[in-house]
């Protein structure tokens, strides 16, 4: 294609591989072996449930600050789905949505903060892939918004441009420790084009660089996409290609080695969505005990002799804390990225499978 691409010498920073990164770490804390890692994954997930109710609250790793997902507000108070995906587990354990503390991690510490046990959870924007599934330890919960990565572009810069497949020679802008760096080299592998990747650990360093115009293109996941374009200098300019290049199921995470927490973490997800699927808001959870349907009365742990949530590791009312503290998915989906957020992001996918969408949850009973 015609577009001039930048030709400045690009600063290429290790590409951290995920697995390398992780066996270096545990190398310089004096782990050796494979197996050795495995048992101090274990030994330090065991009784999660218990080691956060003596400390009285969650320990949340986020991102540093990724709008719609987790990023501090003016007066600090974390905000975005990944943030209160987070509140809602303090609400299912503690009966308060406030008793959680955030750990603001980049991309590549994401997995050793979580493996060490430094948080509780990490509910950071990340990709379930089979490598962090196995190798790495962790077990994800769900998926609480499906993504794909995209590519932004500066359209005053690249006139012409309206497909990814007319990016070759181009300088791309990316996080280093991320799916993104990954599929960027396939993308440009499969469609035999050229790329100048600049490469950078901080995601302020890559968004820098894109605004400054040292790259030509930003790529990341695309609700990543439209928050990081929020903060550029001129979010207007900056256009949104097309072209999805892969599949981000992007969830929350806990240690592998703890089944319990994983329940509760993994439960939490689904309470969220079948509270929407039943039309349980925050506004009428309390009138929502009165129901006459005995689904809803039992999902929101009012059937006699229930053990709804007793059986689980929490309180039977577990569900109404939820709700109380976050609202359902659907709340929590429009107040951070959908319609009544700045992002303004459409439903699509994430929508309900009712709605002809992939959120599902399986029964609650
Ligand atoms: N979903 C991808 C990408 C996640 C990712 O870390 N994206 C960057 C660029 S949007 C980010 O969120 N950075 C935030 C940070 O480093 O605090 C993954 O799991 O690898």
């Amino acid at each position: 294609m015609g577009a001039a691409f930048t030709r400045e010498k690009i600063r290429v920073c290790l590409k951290n591989r995920e697995k390398g990164l992780w066996v270096m770490k545990n190398i310089a804390i004096g782990i050796l072996g494979a197996a050795t890692l495995g048992l101090m994954a274990s030994a330090a997930s065991a009784g999660t449930l218990d080691t956060v109710k003596a400390k009285g609250f969650i320990q949340c790793g986020v991102s540093t600050g990724l709008a719609g997902f987790s990023a501090p507000d003016d007066k600090g108070d974390w905000q975005g789905i990944d943030a209160d995906f987070c509140r809602a587990v303090a609400a299912a354990v503690f009966g308060d949505g406030t008793k959680v503390k955030f750990t603001p991690l980049s991309a590549k510490e994401r997995f050793t903060a979580l493996q060490s046990g430094e948080v509780d959870i990490l509910s950071r924007n990340t990709t379930w892939t089979i490598n962090r599934d196995t190798a790495l330890g962790l077990n994800f919960v769900g998926v609480t918004y499906y993504d794909g990565q995209g590519f932004m572009i500066n359209a005053k810069k690249l006139p012409g441009v309206n497909s990814a497949l007319q990016l070759s020679g181009a300088a791309v802008c990316v996080q280093s420790g991320t799916t993104t760096e990954l599929n960027l080299a396939d993308y440009f592998k499969a469609n035999k084009m050229e790329y100048n990747p600049v490469v950078f650990e901080k995601l302020e360093e890559v968004n820098a660089a894109y605004d400054a115009g040292r790259c030509d293109v930003y790529t990341t996941d695309q609700s990543g996409l439209y928050g990081i374009r929020l903060t550029l200098g001129s979010p207007a300019d900056h256009v949104v290609l097309p072209e999805i290049i892969s599949k981000e199921p992007l969830g929350p995470a806990v240690r592998q080695g703890d089944d319990q927490w994983y329940h509760i973490v993994k439960w939490t997800y689904f309470a969220l969505l079948q509270a929407e699927e039943l039309g349980i808001t925050k506004a009428n959870v309390d009138e929502m005990k009165n129901s006459p349907s005995p689904e809803i009365k039992r999902v929101l742990g009012q059937e006699a002799d229930t053990k709804i949530g007793t059986d689980l590791g929490v309180s039977n009312d577990w569900v109404v804390n939820i709700v109380k503290a976050v609202g359902n998915y659907g709340e929590l989906f429009d107040r951070n990225v959908g319609s009544g957020s700045p992002l303004k992001i459409a439903r699509g996918i994430n929508a309900l499978w009712t709605k002809g969408g992939l959120q599902y949850a399986p029964p609650i009973r």
